[in-house]
Parts: C-alpha cells; sequence; structure tokens
C-alpha cells in the first residue's frame, strides 16, 4: 500500500511538473486547467496524509515554473505568492471555518472582505521608485521571476509617472491581461492577413509579455490591472489598514485596478458577489476563471499569516471549469430534415461550465479530420458562456492502443438507404428522401414550427410520439388527428388533445409565404418565400414556374431554383400540396396592384451611407410603400444602389456591377416624383 502511494505520488509530481513548465514556462498548455487543479489537488491530499513522502522539490512546495533563460532573473524581495482554490459553496465556508478557529473569532463576528474578480492573464510585479516606473518582472517561481521591465514599458494603461502623495518605494503587483474586444480583433487582422492567431486570451497576455523585442509587446492590446501590494517604504505617511483601501490610494496614485472589486461583510455577501459575477461573466470585458476574497482587514491578514505557499487570508473560489477532459466512447450519426447525416460524438459525461454534457455535434468529415479524432481519444471539451458545448482538441499521448477511426455509415441509420456525399460538399446525404421516417419526423416538426403554420403545442417530443404511435406518417396527417390519437398517449390528456386540435384547426388561416415556407423546400428560407408569394401571387403560378421565371425573381439563384423545380417535379410533394388544401389550409388573395399604386413592384433598391434631410428608414418605407423591395445586399439584379454620405464598399460594387447609383438629390426627387413626398 505505502508503495503504491509513494509511486502515485512520483507520478504526480511528474506530470503536474510536466503541465506546468507547458502552462508557466511554454505558454503552451496541453491539459484544461481543471485537470491540472485536480491533479495538485490530488497530490497535495497524498502528501498532507503522508507528510513522510512529501519532496521539498515538490510542486505544492514552490509557485508556478521557472523562468525562461533568455530574460534576465529578478530576486523578488517579498515572495510573489500564490492562492489555494474553493470550487463551491461548502469549501469556502471551510475556508471560513479555518480562518475563525485560527483566530477565535466568534460565528457570529461578520468578516469584512475585499471580493475580486480572479483575471485570467499573467502575475506581475511592478516597481515605482519616487513615483517612476523602474522595473516589471513576471511572478515566475515566486522567488525568481524574469525582467520584462521594457516590455511592460508598452502597455499603454501603465502609469510611467505616478500623481498624489505615493511612497518613495513602491511594488504593486497584479494581472496582465488582453482584453476580450483586443484579443477578438487581433485575431481578426491575422486571419485577414494570413497571420498566426492567439490560442486564448490568456496566452496571448502571457505570449506578448514574453516577446524579446518590446516593439513587438507594443503591438498587442494588453492592460495591467494592479490587486495587491508587495514592498512599500511608506516614511511619513502609515498606508490605511484595510486592503480595500489601500487598493483605492492606488488608484489614486495613478494605478488601474479592476472595477469589480468590491467590499463587503459576512459570508452570504462573499457568495453573493460570486453569483452576480458568475452571471455577467460573458459581459466582462476581460477573462476571468473566479473571484477572489480577502480579509480585508491588514492586521488580521497579518496574525492569519501564511501556509507553506499560500495566504491564510485569502482564497480563490473558481468557477466551474469551462474546458474538462472526457472520452469519445462512440459516434452516432443523426439525420436532419435537409436529409444531412451529422455525426454526433458520444462523451463520457463530464460536468463542464456548470452542465453535464454528453454528447455534442462533430459537424462533418472535414471537421473530424481537423481534430484528428478517434473513439476511444480523450478530449477538451470547451463550454464558453452559453455556447453549445464542443470538441476543442485531443490529447493524443492520451490515445489508447484500441482506438478506431470513425467511418460514415455506407446506408442511413434510419431508413437504411445509400447514403451519398455530393462532390464538394462536406456533408453526407441520405438518399432516401420520404421513406425516411428521420427525415419526415423533422419536417414535421419544421413544417409545425412558430415562423411557418405555427401549431402552438406541437412540439417536438410530441412529434417523436405521435410519429412512433403511426398517427403521423407526413405533414397532411396533422389535419386528420383525431383526439384519441393524442389522449392515447402517455401524459397526454383529453384537455390536452382538445387543445391541440383547436391550434391546428387556427393554423388552417395563414399567407401563401407562411405556406410556401411550411414546405419546407431546401434554402427557400423565411425571406425568399415571401418573395415568391409576392412575385406569383397564387401557389398555382409558383407551382408552374419555369426555371427562368424563378430565377428572375429578386434575390433568387440558380441553385434556389432548381431545388423548387425539383420539389413540384415530384409527384409525391405535389399529392402531398394537394393534401394539405383539401385539409382545407387557405390564404387571402394577394390582389394584382396597378402600376399607378405600385410603380416600383418589382425593383429592387439597395441604400447606403448616412442622409440628412430624409433618414434611411424613411426612405426605405417610401420606397416599400411604393412597390420596391429593399435589400441589404448588391448584385447585378440590383435595380439601383441610393448612396448616401460615407457610402462604403457597396459604391465600388454598384460600379462594378454596373448598377446605377441615386444621391439624396435623385431618390428625394424620384420619391416627389411619385407622390411619395
Ligand atoms: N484578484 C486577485 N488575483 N490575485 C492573485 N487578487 C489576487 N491576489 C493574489 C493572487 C495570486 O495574491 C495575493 C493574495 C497575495
Amino acid at each position: 500500500m505505502s508503495d503504491q502511494i509513494r509511486l502515485r505520488i512520483q507520478e504526480l509530481t511528474t506530470q503536474i511538473n510536466k503541465y506546468s513548465h507547458e502552462y508557466y514556462v511554454l505558454d503552451n498548455p496541453t491539459v484544461p486547467d481543471a485537470e491540472y487543479d485536480r491533479l495538485f489537488r490530488e497530490l497535495l491530499t497524498l502528501e498532507e496524509q503522508h507528510p513522510e513522502y512529501t519532496d521539498p522539490h515538490s510542486p505544492t512546495q514552490r509557485v508556478g515554473g521557472e523562468p525562461l533563460a533568455e530574460f534576465e532573473q529578478v530576486t523578488h524581495k517579498v515572495p510573489m505568492l500564490s492562492l489555494d482554490n474553493v470550487f463551491d459553496d461548502g469549501e469556502f465556508n471551510d475556508f471560513v471555518s479555518r480562518m475563525r478557529s485560527r483566530v477565535s473569532l466568534a460565528v457570529e463576528d461578520a468578516i469584512e472582505y475585499t471580493c475580486e474578480t480572479k483575471l485570467d492573464g499573467l502575475a506581475t510585479s511592478i516597481y515605482y521608485i519616487d513615483g517612476k516606473f523602474t522595473q516589471a518582472a513576471t511572478r515566475g517561481d515566486g522567488i525568481v521571476g524574469e525582467n520584462i521591465t521594457a516590455q511592460v514599458k508598452t502597455i499603454p494603461n501603465v502609469p510611467l509617472t505616478l500623481t498624489g502623495d505615493y511612497p518613495r518605494i513602491l511594488e504593486v503587483r497584479g494581472e496582465i491581461v488582453m482584453p476580450l474586444n483586443g484579443f477578438n480583433a487581433y485575431n481578426e487582422n491575422m486571419k485577414k492577413t494570413g497571420g498566426k492567431e492567439l490560442v486564448n486570451p490568456r496566452n496571448g497576455a502571457a505570449g506578448s509579455v514574453r516577446q524579446l523585442d518590446p516593439r513587438k509587446t507594443a503591438e498587442r492590446p494588453l492592460a495591467f490591472y494592479a490587486y495587491s501590494l508587495g514592498e512599500c517604504e511608506r516614511l511619513q505617511v502609515p498606508m490605511p489598514e484595510s486592503h480595500f483601501e489601500r487598493l483605492q490610494e492606488l488608484k489614486r496614485w495613478g494605478i488601474p485596478v479592476s472595477n469589480e472589486v468590491k467590499k463587503v461583510v459576512g459570508t452570504q455577501a462573499v457568495l453573493d458577489y460570486y453569483q452576480d459575477i458568475l452571471s455577467r461573466r460573458a459581459q466582462l470585458t476581460h477573462e476571468i476563471d473566479g473571484v477572489v476574497i480577502k480579509v480585508n482587514d491588514i492586521n488580521a491578514q497579518q496574525r492569519l499569516g501564511f501556509a507553506s505557499r499560500v495566504p491564510r487570508w485569502a482564497i480563490a473560489y473558481k468557477f466551474p471549469a469551462q474546458e474538462e477532459l472526457t472520452v469519445l466512447e462512440g459516434v452516432d450519426f443523426q439525420v436532419g430534415r435537409t436529409s444531412a447525416i451529422t455525426p454526433v460524438a458520444r462523451l463520457k459525461p463530464v460536468f463542464v461550465g456548470g452542465v453535464t454534457v454528453s454528447n455534442c455535434t462533430l459537424h462533418n468529415q472535414d471537421e473530424i479530420e481537423r481534430l484528428g479524432i478517434k473513439i476511444g481519444d480523450t478530449v477538451v471539451i470547451l463550454r464558453s458562456g452559453d455556447v453549445v458545448p464542443k470538441i476543442k482538441s485531443v490529447v493524443l499521448e492520451r490515445r489508447p492502443e484500441n482506438a478506431r477511426d470513425i467511418v460514415f455509415p455506407t446506408h442511413c441509420p434510419v431508413c437504411s438507404s445509400p447514403t451519398e456525399r455530393p462532390e464538394g460538399e462536406a456533408i453526407l446525404r441520405c438518399t432516401g428522401r420520404l421513406i425516411c421516417d428521420a427525415q419526415v419526423r423533422e419536417t414535421i416538426k419544421d413544417f409545425a414550427a412558430r415562423k411557418r403554420m405555427n401549431i402552438d403545442g406541437l412540439g417536438d417530443k410530441l412529434v417523436d410520439a405521435l410519429h412512433a404511435s403511426g398517427a403521423l406518417k407526413d405533414v397532411s396527417d396533422i389535419y386528420t388527428l383525431q383526439s384519441r390519437d393524442i389522449s392515447s398517449l402517455e401524459g397526454q390528456g383529453e384537455k390536452s388533445a382538445e387543445k391541440l386540435l383547436k391550434a391546428i384547426e387556427k393554423s388552417k388561416a395563414t399567407t401563401l409565404d407562411k405556406f410556401i415556407y411550411s414546405l419546407c423546400i431546401r434554402e427557400v428560407g423565411e425571406s425568399t418565400a415571401r418573395d415568391f408569394a409576392q412575385t406569383f401571387r397564387t401557389l398555382e403560378a409558383f407551382q408552374s414556374a419555369t426555371f427562368e421565371q424563378l430565377f428572375d425573381v429578386p434575390n433568387v439563384g440558380k441553385v434556389v431554383s432548381q431545388y423548387v423545380l425539383d420539389f413540384f417535379a415530384d409527384e409525391a410533394n405535389m399529392a402531398l400540396v394537394q393534401r394539405l388544401l383539401d385539409a382545407g389550409i387557405n390564404w387571402p388573395e394577394i390582389k394584382e396592384v396597378s402600376a399607378d399604386e405600385q410603380p416600383l413592384l418589382g425593383k429592387t433598391y439597395v441604400l447606403t451611407g448616412s442622409f440628412n434631410t430624409i433618414s434611411r428608414n424613411e426612405i426605405k418605407a417610401l420606397l416599400i410603400g411604393l412597390g420596391a423591395k429593399v435589400s441589404g445586399s448588391i448584385s447585378a439584379k440590383s435595380d439601383a444602389l441610393v448612396a448616401g454620405e460615407k457610402a462604403g464598399s457597396k459604391l465600388a460594387k454598384a460600379d462594378s456591377l454596373g448598377v446605377p447609383v441615386k444621391d439624396e438629390d435623385a431618390i428625394v426627387a424620384e420619391l416627389k416624383g411619385f407622390g411619395a413626398i
């Protein structure tokens, strides 16, 4: 047993040292922080239980990694320590209890805290002597860091001269971060110019500061926020006795401090702060991975002191991981309405970013190749904010010997029809169309959706159940449903059946554009359906339109025209449409408007730039009133570009396409000519 523990300690030490090196020194982590934290905690626990095995070189006995050799070394006069972490309210309460017993504080004596966000960047020390910026250093291993004075000097929000009544010697400590807008803009630019994109803002900040050439650092969007004092020589005036007040002093001397710093009293107020920041995390200007809670009273801090590597008066309360490791156990293939077959990763359930994830889309073959993923692989799952989880990367070093390639099916997993991957497309498709149950089910769901036939209450689960019971074989069956078809299903009663039947009845009165959209013809979206309805005015005219007539419709291209032709060439589709009409689906007639009433009927205008005597919205409304369509993008089919001041790229495009351009005076004159103004 003891041999086993010793071996596990050695194994953990080797692994953590490797990951620390990748994270702190190389700025190239290969596993998520959550995995590192877990290994670290396991090692801490084992060492606490078996102090006889603790090695003075264990990663628990120091902070961070070693400095890069190329930078000059700086020894910190006051060690730059790290913080212990807690991951839930219970662990935070335990931390408070430990503090209380250490300083013999009664439970009813509420503690005052300073709460801060935990910035995800590079911990940095900055020295000011006689109010002048003199030196900056990374934390390094907490004792010796790297001299990054020339690099930090280029960061715009780091003051080079202090103001006010500052101490003669002042060392501030804080975090260098890359704000999200700067990070996004930088990567956007790299994408355009073919340069190397940054992996994430934390790596962006660390990598930028570690540039040996400070001119390169100057090109990167960086910011510094202070969170504590290091060395401080205050000869005449004493420093405030509270951490919060000290941060306010720093601000007064011109040193940036995060706006989210808050002074609170008692445990509940800390937990409220945590929840508040967690709920606003996605809106913050920079990335954070938790909050930091510090006892506010400096005397109490001194009484509490330090454990071997961390203060006893401060703690980081980390957010649920946004990245986690799990295993790809298999891949399922899901068939959608449009016949696309999507690979879906079956994952060993993992708690990430506050939810349990057990599957996520792998999109298509190209994505699988990009990730280089196999079944059995350990993968990094990413869940940022409310965004759907995705597989970020594969941890190749953990690939098992029996890892298997992901093989796409030659036949549809639902209807067994052959599959095909049309040339030039990334997506595999089922050729089964109407005989494929999956496509039928998904089509019924879409048909009933709010923006289509708007059948209130006919949701995905009910469609699945009605389809499984045989009551819904295609969309037209919706209109022959009987009360017992619904009430006989589990969880449904007569009342809900009546309600649904009423909603189905109500849906029969629709509009032509909604009906066209409900047919779910490939590539015919809501606005294209509207264009078709406006142009053809009757279903018969639309159904019998030629390729040329379809292609003539504003904003309709060759691909959509062909899909419409194909749809109505299929007898099964024609029969389905007839059944829907026989069921009583109807819409108001679209009256032909005379050329006098709508002189711009069939014309498409595009607006750009700003106008002085009339607003852009007014021009748009008046043009639509005269029968014109106002489109957001310009094409050879556009009839005119209405260009105000500061017109951008559309003007050049109109020129190159030979589309006539009307300035403000011209469009106003035209509108006046039609009596619109
Ligand atoms: N916001 C914040 N981050 N952070 C990190 N405060 C803070 N304090 C730290 C660290 C390492 O250390 C002090 C408690 C010494």
